[in-house]
């Protein structure tokens, strides 16, 4: 119990989180992809967890309104017109970032990116949530279980660019290629935008287009939310099965109904709390060079690794029997 054992590893760690306050504000803005969306809401709110611990540092949530690369980055200009001190974000594209994540560095921004990460040319540190190779094969193997190994699979993303479900859909490829899987092909890979209404009307048509569809791997909070809905909705519970990274507050209905057997995510809250620790640790000095350790307050100590990549923890899964408990969580 991932989720369980990091709030555990919590009270018997020493307080790794213990640095002075900074002496005068420091200003943070958390960037995510687009606002509307509960995943980022709950990373902001282990921001400010982590912000009012450290003392002194103040975080700006924002984003823009579609998760657009163009509409993040005029986000960012402003930001940098601002002087912010830092900025931690979840990039809608990896390359395109790179130009005014550089230009933040140049003007002495600190900035750094968290679960879908900017191109390292663009940033220093890029924290993701557990590793790629992992959270891909987890999610193929989660539909593997449920359908017996057996019936056509979908991908159900958010967009084209975002460069985490483009890194995990790789990961789930390489998970595919295990001859276990041979009766279980993948017919589709299908783009929701991080939109609710874009990933319904993808969930519709993939049912249109592959009648022998039996299930779906959405690797997005919004399209397994909006393809769990479709399905119920389709009256196609019992025949399509749509599994992927979610928030049990958004999927205890679809679990219980039995739309999704099980799914996967890490603690939203930890991760924003983690990644914006890192952030106070580089703000007061830290190094982010490869092997240099960096903290992530009570949830311990990571370190970086090439290309600036780290990681915080394992992810979690999700069911009927543990569902309830984490609802009224994230
Ligand atoms: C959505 C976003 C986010 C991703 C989660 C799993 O909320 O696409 O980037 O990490 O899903």
């Amino acid at each position: 119990r991932t989720v369980l054992q990091l709030g555990a590893a919590a009270a018997t760690l020493p307080a790794f989180g213990a640095r002075p306050a900074f002496a005068a504000d420091r200003r943070v803005a958390m960037v995510v992809k687009n606002l509307g969306n509960s995943y980022f809401d709950a990373c902001a709110n282990g921001a400010n967890e982590a912000a009012g611990e450290v003392g002194g540092m103040e975080i700006i949530y924002t984003a823009p309104t579609k998760p657009t690369p163009e509409d993040q980055i005029a986000v960012i200009d402003s930001l940098i017109a601002q002087r912010v001190d830092g900025i931690i974000v979840s990039a809608n594209d990896a390359n395109a970032l790179v130009p005014v994540g550089k230009k933040a560095m140049e003007r002495g921004i600190q900035m750094m990116s968290f679960d879908s990460a900017i191109a390292p040319e663009g940033r220093s540190v890029h924290l993701s949530a557990s590793s790629t190779p992992l959270i891909g094969a987890k999610q193929v193997q989660m539909i593997g279980e449920t359908l017996g190994y057996e019936g056509e699979v979908a991908i159900l993303s958010a967009a084209s660019t975002m460069t985490n479900q483009n890194a995990w859909i790789e990961a789930m490829m390489e998970e595919w290629k295990d001859p276990k899987y041979a009766n279980m092909p993948h017919v589709a890979t299908v783009y929701g935008d991080d939109q609710d209404d874009k990933s319904y009307r993808e969930m519709e048509a993939l049912v249109k287009a592959h009648p022998d569809l039996r299930g779906v791997i959405s690797p997005t909070t919004i399209g397994i939310r909006s393809g769990a809905k479709a399905i119920m909705d389709m009256g196609l519970v019992g025949q399509v099965y749509i599994t992927g990274l979610g928030l049990p507050s958004e999927m205890q209905a679809a679990v219980e109904a039995g739309a999704c057997d099980s799914f996967a995510i890490w603690n939203p809250v930890e991760y924003g709390y983690a990644s914006t620790m890192i952030m106070a640790d580089i703000l007061g000095g830290a190094e982010t060079s490869e092997g240099s350790t960096l903290s992530m307050g009570r949830i311990g100590e990571t370190t970086v690794g090439s290309e600036g990549e780290a990681v915080m923890g394992e992810p979690f899964v999700f069911n009927k029997e543990n569902i309830a408990e984490f609802a009224a969580i994230f």
